[in-house]
């Protein structure tokens, strides 16, 4: 029985090491801005954001969500991860501190 219970331990620990989780939308900071600009996911996807800001030529050093109000610091070269919210077919707008620089990520229905 102790066997049965270590081997069932392993095979969970090793399929933890399998790549799963959300899929990772990589947005890059760079003199031009959010790179790409505009990205889209499909409703319901389990996506989560991430931004690395590569530059320290812009203002971009805060991303700022526009319906939640929620404002992220990008630290230089850090890759920062942001939970999306994709229940409902929207486009989802942030953009620096002072507006100068945005981006979208659109949930499409299908
Ligand atoms: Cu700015």
């Amino acid at each position: 029985m102790k066997r049965m219970l270590m081997t069932i331990a392993l095979a969970t620990a090793l399929a933890g090491c399998a790549p799963k989780g959300p899929s990772e939308i990589q947005v890059a900071v760079t003199d031009k801005g959010f790179e790409p600009a505009s990205v889209s996911i499909k409703k319901g996807a389990d996506a989560v954001l991430v931004i690395t800001r590569k530059t320290d030529a812009t203002c971009a050093t805060e991303a700022v969500f526009e319906t939640t109000g929620r404002k992220y610091e990008l630290p230089l070269n850090t890759p920062v991860r942001i939970e999306l919210p994709t229940e409902a077919a929207t486009t989802i707008h942030y953009a620096c501190g002072m507006g100068m620089y945005s981006g979208q990520i659109v949930v499409a229905a299908k």
